[in-house]
């Protein structure tokens, strides 16, 4: 599966084994149903098959203003690698899954459930929500915990400001972002797989409320095209990139810690806290260095930065932690 493609870590480490067993299975099963007679899959599923990728179209375009809180000086990554190399792994392991596979999430009618220790559960429209606030330019170096990185120009305004509307009551210390699943249109990872689904993400109310935590809606001055977790997406630009929960259907505001997808998976491996942290090493790998996406050879090896570069902003609330040890 990985031919071609020479990521840092092979899915098969970052995956649990069982379902990625069962994905391989299923795959060759698919190639073989394809080949001994396309007409056995049935005119639907070959039409899913098939289905085309999602890249944005011209009339997607988001009215947008200027940010302070920009990473400055460094090469973008292109529209086509931030959209055609992607973790979604509701629409399959491989990094160009979700493009192909996407094409369905129904982004509109589209909204999100504001729930728990808050005065008054609400129910919040995509429309609403992009006309909560001006949408912000905002570009972000983005750390996934495979070891490799983009920098990616994304829109939005930060969940601060999505916070203060929801009223939450003082006994809420956590936030949880539950992602869209519907086993009718996510049916790539497979009902086998280990992840318990809907994938579920979280921040203490301190990072939540944190100005570079962004609640983002579009990249490259366009909407999210459905890969990158359209509608409406979490980015935390210095944890690692499994905390940007895509494709968000509730926000709850908790008085305990939430499960969060890769935790579940392997806490091990995985910490609630997440932060970038050149200096801990995940179990199976280093986390000294990166790979940016896109860049010549030569140039591809980063240093990667403590909190990802963002210390200047984020460095306090972590007063106390030992920066030696995986959270
Ligand atoms: N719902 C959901 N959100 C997710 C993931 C996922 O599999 N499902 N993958 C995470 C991981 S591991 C990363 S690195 C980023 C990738 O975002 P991108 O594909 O837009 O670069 O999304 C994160 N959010
Ligand atoms: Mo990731």
């Amino acid at each position: 599966m990985l031919i071609g493609k020479n990521p840092d870590i092979p899915s098969s480490e970052i995956t649990p084994q069982r379902s990625y067993e069962w994905y391989l299975s299923r795959r060759k099963f698919l190639r073989g149903a394809m080949t001994t007679g396309a007409a056995a899959l049935g005119a639907e599923r070959l039409a899913e098959v098939f289905s085309p990728s999602t890249a944005a179209k011209a009339d997607t375009k988001l009215q947008t203003v200027k940010s302070p809180l920009t990473t400055t000086g460094e090469q973008l990554t292109s529209f086509e690698d931030i959209t055609h190399y992607n973790n979604f792994y509701e629409f399959g392991v491989d990094k160009d899954a979700p493009a192909r596979n996407a094409g369905g999430l129904p982004t509109r009618l589209w909204t999100v459930k504001v729930e728990g220790k808050v005065k008054t559960p609400k129910t919040f429209d995509i429309e609403v929500l992009l006309k909560l606030r001006p949408l912000e330019d905002r570009v972000y170096r983005h750390r996934c915990v495979e070891a490799w990185s983009m920098v990616i120009p994304w829109v939005g305004y930060s969940l601060s400001e999505f916070i203060k509307e929801c009223d939450p009551l003082p006994s809420a210390k956590f936030v949880q972002f539950l992602s869209y699943f519907d086993s009718k249109v996510e049916k790539w990872y497979g009902e086998d797989a280990t992840i318990v689904w809907p994938y579920s993400e979280g921040l203490r109310m301190d990072e939540a409320m944190n100005p570079l935590t962004l609640l983002t809606f579009g990249l490259y001055g366009q909407v999210l095209p459905n890969q990158d977790g359209a509608p409406v997406r979490i980015v935390v630009p210095w944890k690692y990139g499994y905390k940007s929960a895509k494709s968000i259907v509730a926000v709850r505001f908790l008085d305990k810690m939430p499960r969060t997808t890769w935790n579940d998976q392997a806490p091990n491996e995985y910490g609630f806290y997440s932060n970038v942290n050149p200096n801990v090493d995940h179990p199976r790998w280093s986390q000294k260095t990166e790979r940016r996406i896109g860049q010549a050879f030569y140039a591809q090896r980063k240093g990667t930065l403590m909190f990802n570069g963002y210390s200047d902003l984020v460095a306090s609330m972590y007063n106390g932690m030992d920066l030696k040890k995986n959270y």
